[in-house]
């Protein structure tokens, strides 16, 4: 390998309660990003369309039922089945946007009673390591005032608190580049902020290899 000779693209993740704006946001960053010249798509988990998404969907659907560990394990497993093609993204110079990751499987899983963090944590160590892990911040009362949950699994405001509860556990982590936007903020402005931070993430990540999550 010729040192130097390549810019990697970044590795951008945005995680947050459902109905922050996660995905909304996505879509304007990957444009905002492709307008200034940088090569940017967007990805998101889980990707319901391979083997495994669709039966995380059919899942999350409540079409089916899958015991509780089985059904993390896919959502891990949904993520390692995409890491080629990530890997192979990134270093063709490629930024990548990422509308949930193992972050999500971490806390919505750890939401439920009886597993711990670490259990959660351990099916995805060594992923590629996200370069930027924007949180957008929306408390649970905010949440509800965007009109009613849709009808899929998870989506009632008492397992959200437990859910946010676990975010903010893995935020403590100090190896990664969590930067916590607040999602109140109106569309524009959230936007703003949010191609700020991938600007630095962008720039930074040129220099460095990609790292591996939670090792
Ligand atoms: N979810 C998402 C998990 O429980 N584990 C995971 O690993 C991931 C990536 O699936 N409620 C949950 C969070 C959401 C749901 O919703 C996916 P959406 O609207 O497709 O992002």
């Amino acid at each position: 390998r010729v040192a130097m000779s390549y810019r990697r693209g970044a590795l951008i993740v945005l995680e947050g309660v459902d109905r922050a704006g996660k995905t909304t946001q996505c879509k304007k960053l990957v444009q905002a990003l492709q307008e200034s010249g940088r090569p940017a798509e967007m990805m998101r988990f889980p990707d319901r369309t391979t083997k495994m998404g669709k039966l995380i969907s059919a899942y999350l659907e409540k079409k089916s039922n899958l015991e509780d560990h089985t059904v993390h394990l896919l959502f891990s497993a949904n993520r390692w089945e995409l890491v080629p093609l990530m890997r192979q993204k990134l270093e063709q110079g490629v930024t990548l946007v990422v509308d949930r990751y193992a972050f999500s499987g971490v806390a919505f899983t750890s939401a439920k009673p009886g597993f711990s963090l670490e259990w959660c944590m351990s099916p995805d160590v060594g992923l590629p390591k996200p370069d930027l892990v924007l949180f957008l911040q929306l408390h649970p009362a905010a949440a509800e005032q965007r009109g009613e949950f849709g009808a899929e699994r998870y989506e009632n405001s008492d397992f959200q608190k437990t859910v946010l509860q676990r975010f903010e556990q893995l935020m403590k982590d100090p190896s990664l580049n969590w930067q916590v936007i607040d999602a109140a903020k109106s569309i524009e402005d959230l936007h703003k902020q949010i191609k700020t931070h991938s600007d630095t993430a962008i720039t930074t990540a040129e220099s460095q290899p990609i790292g591996e999550l939670w090792k």
